[in-house]
């Protein structure tokens, strides 16, 4: 698998799925979150409320899908991220396994490109340096058959500027 980093707006790129950095609710936010079902349209909330209905909810650390209405995506990946409370509530544990469950979703979607935000370091206060350390060894970690492309899409130049000297 490939590493991409680019700076900018989730919503616009054109890949088969983007993760988006929700809650267990799955009802929408603000940050990404709200960005994502703004730009996508009524659809993905339908299909999220569905989800809701079957298994009331998506917990912590795990992820579902949804179709991605209007956006240049395939697929709305939604994985709940930990909130920080300063690291003795297996907050990094969880962040690793939203990044996992993701890429395995795609990968049994037979999905071939995905992009993930910087789940959990906007109001959930994960910090920055940790998250993106986590991210990029989990999806190091992670063998695929299918997926080929992988892009951390960051929103803010601190974040970006995390991921260029990691991914140097
Ligand atoms: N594209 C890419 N990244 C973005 C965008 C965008 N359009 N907008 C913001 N970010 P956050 P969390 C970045 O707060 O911390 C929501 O209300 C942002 O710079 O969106 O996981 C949900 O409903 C930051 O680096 O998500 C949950 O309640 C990153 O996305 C809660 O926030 C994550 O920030 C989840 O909190």
């Amino acid at each position: 698998m490939e590493i991409k980093l680019v700076k900018g707006d989730i919503t616009k790129i054109s890949v088969d799925a983007i993760v988006n950095a929700a809650n267990s609710s799955l009802m929408g936010g603000g940050g990404v979150d709200g960005a994502i079902h703004r730009a996508g349209g009524k659809i993905i909330h339908d299909e999220c409320m569905k989800i809701v209905e079957k298994q009331g909810g998506c917990p912590t650390g795990e992820a579902v899908y949804t179709s991605a209405g209007n956006l240049p995506a395939k697929f709305v990946i939604h994985t709940v991220g930990p909130i920080w409370y300063g690291g003795k509530r297996n907050e990094e544990d969880l962040l690793k396994s939203c990044y996992i469950n993701s890429l395995k979703l795609a990968e049994n979607l037979n999905l071939k490109t995905i992009s993930f935000p910087n789940i959990s370091t906007g109001v959930y206060h994960f910090p920055k340096e940790k998250a993106a350390k986590i991210a990029i060894d989990s999806v190091k970690s992670f063998s695929s058959k299918n997926i080929e492309t992988v892009y951390f899409v960051c929103f803010d130049e601190e974040n970006y500027q995390i991921y260029l000297k990691m991914l140097s």
